[in-house]
């Protein structure tokens, strides 16, 4: 399988609010590196650089407004004399919303985020941009026929929703992928989100349509981030009532019961007969993972890899999660490496 990767997410390392402090984030350009190496070690196949694509492909699956933030978040945070990273610090919650987009930097962060942990650095657009590039480029080898296609991004995107960032996340490279394929000519797509942590933004994204089924296996939002989505009675809206599956599942999940979420969502996707799937890969259900409660162990991710294979879409993976850096290229590789066979 090709492997698609851009050395600009090395520019982005922000920090998070963590257990109250503001400290370095775990979503580290270790991790992006990590997975690399073993891609490369287990000769995998070729790693492709990322084209460049225009902004109207992320403005796809975002708002006109939101892009500009990202674009320019950066040198109005700088203007103010910062050089710290910046992070939100107010949000406009249940009867604070708005739809008023302020025009202080401040206000702005808060406006387009769901939470403190996706810092703006000077480096953080032009790795946000070069991620979507890698899920873009490698949307484009499976349309042109490849059966997968690993999209190696970081940071990751499934948090980013089509007007804010967060849990690492800015732009949602799982979802533009997504729109790409169905601006090629596409009927349908599916998106499976197997990280850890409920795909709220790829959920947002698509919540009242037909036309993209997302399914998505993670923690309890009872007791695990972003605790305010990813409740199985969230089944879409509008037009898309019917095409969005939410399978969470109890802290300490092990592949027993993962297993059993994974085959029926594959079932709803293979029923919905997409011309494309795609994965969003977090491997933060590794029972190491240092903020994550599932139990799935390295080979599990070989059989993970193997079911969604079973079902016969033309797929690209999109890397999401997936912490433990010394375990993450293994996990991320066996689950490729089980959808080849
Ligand atoms: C892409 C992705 O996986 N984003 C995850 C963002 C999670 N952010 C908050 C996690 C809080 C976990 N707190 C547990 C601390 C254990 N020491
Ligand atoms: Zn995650």
């Amino acid at each position: 399988m090709i492997t698609v990767f851009s050395t600009a997410h090395r520019l982005h390392h922000g920090s998070e609010l963590k257990d109250g402090a503001i400290k370095p984030s775990f979503e580290a350009p270790q991790r992006a590196e990590i997975v690399l190496d073993r891609v490369q070690q287990t000769g995998l196949g070729q790693v492709l650089p990322a084209q460049e694509f225009d902004r109207t492909c992320y403005v796809a699956a975002h708002s006109e407004r939101y892009v500009r933030f990202l674009e320019t978040a950066w040198s109005e945070w700088a203007a103010t004399g910062k050089t710290h990273h910046a992070l939100p610090l107010v949000w406009p919650v249940r009867d604070l919303a708005t739809d008023q987009e302020p025009g202080f930097i401040d206000g702005k962060l808060g406006f387009y985020a769901m939470d403190a942990g996706a810092a703006i650095t000077p480096g953080t657009w032009d790795a946000v941009r070069g991620s979507a590039d890698v899920a873009l480029t490698a949307m484009e080898q499976v349309i042109d026929g490849a059966k997968g296609a690993f999209a190696l991004c970081r940071p990751p995107g499934h948090h980013a929703a089509r007007e804010y960032m967060g849990g690492y996340c800015y732009l949602n490279n799982a979802a533009i992928a997504a729109e790409r394929c169905l601006s090629r000519g596409a009927e349908r797509v599916a998106v499976l989100d197997v990280d850890f942590h409920h795909g709220n933004g790829t959920q947002n994204i698509f919540y009242d349509r037909p036309d993209v089924f997302f399914a998505s296996i993670h923690g309890d939002p009872q007791v695990s981030y972003p605790y305010f989505s990813g409740h199985a009675h969230e089944q879409g809206a509008g037009a898309g009532v019917g095409f969005t599956a939410n399978y969470p599942l109890a802290k300490g999940t092990a592949w027993d019961r993962y297993q059993v979420a994974l085959k029926d969502g594959l079932g709803r996707i293979a029923a919905f007969k997409p011309a494309f799937l795609v994965v969003s890969l977090g491997v933060d259900t590794f029972e190491g993972d240092p903020i994550s409660h599932f139990k799935l162990t390295s080979d599990d991710f070989l059989r993970m890899g193997a079911m969604i294979a079973s079902i016969g879409i033309p797929t690209v993976f999109v890397m999401e999660g997936g912490y433990m850096v010394d375990e993450i290229g293994v996990n991320a590789v066996n689950t490729l490496q089980g959808f080849d066979g």
